[in-house]
């Protein structure tokens, strides 16, 4: 089985390198779920795969809503445009259940119950439909289901709301009057959204909102999620689903520790409920730290350990996961490779040359699986194909967006943006023209409709035959948080390092001076009920694991939500775990996207 997810994010040597490989010598598919795909299902589903509002656009919209996103730590070219809209006199909102570095610089900061955005985004429906907020016109001509939501928002009163989410009613009211009446009113969704057993239909509700007030007729106005959809990259050129086996199993890497120890309770991506069978008995991985990233560490360490099991793995640095490793092969840095950038975060291609000569053995994932497939004795012309001709299938290049962009002309500028209207005067949605089926924003969702839950085509090793399934009620819909505070009391975040990238760089000395080690912040009510004092050790578990942290206690955090960062690795931990030693393998509503947010913990002194 591969583990492998972003690396350095490369065309040639991220996402998909191996796949192909893999798929020829008929190894177990590995579903990558890990970024988003919940939020993609869900956003595809209701206005289609479009990039969205350009993030460069957002200098022009006057009213801001930043939707769990900690955009100074993880956005941060974002954030240098909304200050200066904010300069221009935009209004920043920020929903999120932690009071941190974006938080601080808002103009309205609305602290919210984790896993509950739901509720907040059909009250904002019920409010600008119930008070005749809505751009009447546009939803007439670009949206679908309309009179059916209609019906549906009706019981979705402000006050219902409240009681969910902790927000007073009348906040929701005032969210909802002003960003139905500021133009342009945009919605910049993080991707802790998706983290909720509702957090499809959170982000359906969410994709909502841009047509109901008709925010698309304006430069800057809409909702951004990820501009990657702008990008035309020839992905099935680098995963070659032709070369798989039909009716290969799938396992989603979420639940690789399961997979490993073979405890089973295996759900969805498998199509397995049971053990598996055969076994694993070996895994290659690269562009990936399971031990870091993944749930359920516990087993994830212990599967790793099996004897049995054979374990390659590919890599800058000595990850925990090589620690476990019987082989550890070295990789060569974007310094020291070629490789072809899209973007999840703006509208421009890179080209990435090589800097200097790779060091000491190291080679590229490209290289790495050219030699596999050679010793294999794998001739299919895939796997001959040099760097340069890899550069050359990368992007489509015939595609409107590359008009007037070769690899030629990036050879000469490194990058160049996509050709796309300038971001002055770019407004994708002004006259509808979604890439749904209907051509509309889509409150009751065909493609759901059709094919009940799936995930998007990026995310999967394999492009086609294989769908999670199961059927979705097609109209937007509030799924309230799955885990609840009967034994375990508070509920436990893990968002991004503001110091690391995940887990990389997470072992460089000055960046764990910058982050510290594994730290969990929580109130000062509930540090005070346990005897916990700031800057002591304190154990962090469920019936699922525990941690060993760094106590914080601040009122950043609410009563009742913890806070500990992921990306700190376990050799650095007090006690050899972090935060995913308590983090369920459970997937939310849609896309098989993990539940980070809906973990309850306890917290006690050590
Ligand atoms: N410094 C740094 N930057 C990074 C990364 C990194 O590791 N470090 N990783 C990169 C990657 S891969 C990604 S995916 C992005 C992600 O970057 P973001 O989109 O910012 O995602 P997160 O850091 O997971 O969470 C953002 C916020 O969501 C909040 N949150 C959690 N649950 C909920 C909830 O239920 N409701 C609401 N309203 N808020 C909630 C958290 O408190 C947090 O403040 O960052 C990228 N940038
Ligand atoms: N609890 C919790 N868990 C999470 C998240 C969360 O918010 N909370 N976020 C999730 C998200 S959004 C993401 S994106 C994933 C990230 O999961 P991963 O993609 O696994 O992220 P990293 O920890 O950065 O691991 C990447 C590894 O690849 C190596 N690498 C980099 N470039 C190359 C290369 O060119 N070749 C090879 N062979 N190796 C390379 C790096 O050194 C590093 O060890 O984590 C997920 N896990
Ligand atoms: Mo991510």
């Amino acid at each position: 089985m591969p583990v492998s997810y972003l690396g350095t994010q490369g065309i040639l040597n991220g996402l998909s390198v191996g796949d192909a490989f893999f798929h020829r010598l008929g190894a177990t598919i590995t579903e990558r779920t890990y970024c988003d795909s919940g939020s993609c299902t869900a956003y595809a589903a209701t206005i289609g795969a479009t990039a969205g509002v350009d993030p460069e656009s957002i200098v022009h919209s006057r009213y801001i809503i930043i939707w769990a996103c900690n955009m100074v730590s993880t956005n941060l070219h974002l954030w240098p445009i909304v200050a200066e809209a904010q300069k221009r006199g935009a209004k920043v909102v920020v929903i999120d259940p932690v009071r941190h570095k974006t938080a601080r610089r808002a103009d309205w900061y609305i602290p919210i119950r984790p896993g509950t955005d739901g509720a907040l985004a059909l009250a904002m429906m019920n409010v600008i439909i119930s008070e005749g907020l809505t751009d009447e016109d546009y939803v007439r001509e670009h949206t679908a289901g309309y009179e059916e939501m209609v019906e549906r928002a009706a019981q979705y009163t402000p006050e219902w709301a409240s009681q969910e989410t902790g927000i007073p009613a009348e906040d929701i009211r005032t969210l909802a009057r002003e960003y139905a009446t500021t133009d342009p009113s945009l919605i910049r969704i993080g991707v802790a959204i998706e983290r909720h057993a509702g957090g499809g239909q959170t982000v359906r509700s969410i994709a909502c909102l841009p047509a109901l007030v008709g925010a698309w007729r304006h430069v800057g106005g809409g909702l951004l999620q990820l501009p990657l959809w702008a990008h035309p990259v020839n992905w099935p050129a680098f995963i070659h689903p032709e070369m798989a086996t039909p009716g290969t199993r799938v396992v989603n890497q979420y639940l690789l520790g399961r997979a490993l120890t073979g405890e089973g309770g295996a759900s969805g991506a498998t199509g397995n409920d049971g053990v598996l069978d055969p076994p694993i008995s070996a895994l290659v991985v690269y562009n990936s730290n399971p031990m870091v990233v993944c749930p359920e560490q516990e087993k994830i360490a212990r599967g790793l350990a099996r004897e049995d099991l054979f374990t390659v793995v590919s890599d800058h640095v000595l990850t925990d996961t090589a620690r476990y490793a019987d082989i550890v092969l070295p990789a060569t840095t974007q310094l020291e490779q070629h490789d072809i950038m899209f973007s999840w975060g703006h509208f421009y291609v890179t080209l990435n040359t090589p800097a200097i000569e790779p060091l000491g053995d190291a080679i590229p994932n490209t290289e790495l699986f050219r030699r596999l497939a050679a010793a294999m004795g794998f001739d299919d012309e895939y796997f001959t194909l040099t760097d340069e001709q890899l550069l050359e299938q990368s992007y489509d290049w015939s595609a409107p967006a590359m008009e007037g962009i070769t690899l030629e002309s990036l050879r000469e500028t490194g990058w160049a943006r996509l050709n796309l209207p300038s971001p002055d005067e770019y407004r994708p949605h002004a006259e509808g023209g979604f890439p749904t089926p209907s051509g509309k924003t889509e409150f009751r969702s065909s493609a759901l409709e059709a094919a009940g839950n799936f995930v998007v085509p990026l995310f999967r090793q394999l492009c086609e035959e294989y769908q999670p399934g199961g059927v979705v009620d097609p109209l937007p819909h509030y799924v309230a948080p799955r885990e609840t505070g009967d034994s375990h009391p508070l509920n436990l975040l893990s968002p991004k390092s503001h110091a690391f990238l995940n887990s990389s760089a997470g072992d460089q000395a000055m960046q764990k001076r910058v982050q510290g080690e594994q730290m969990v912040t929580l109130h000062p009510a509930d540090a005070e009920a346990r005897d916990i004092v700031d800057g002591t050790y304190v154990s962090v578990y469920n019936d699922r694991g525990r941690f060993v942290a760094l106590a914080r206690v601040s009122d950043e955090v609410a009563p009742g939500v913890a806070v500990a960062p992921m990306g700190a690795w376990p050799k650095n931990a007090k006690d050899q775990s972090t935060v995913n030693a308590v983090n369920p393998f459970v997937f939310a509503d849609l896309g098989n996207a993990p539940t980070f947010s809906d973990t309850r913990v306890e917290i006690a002194p050590v």
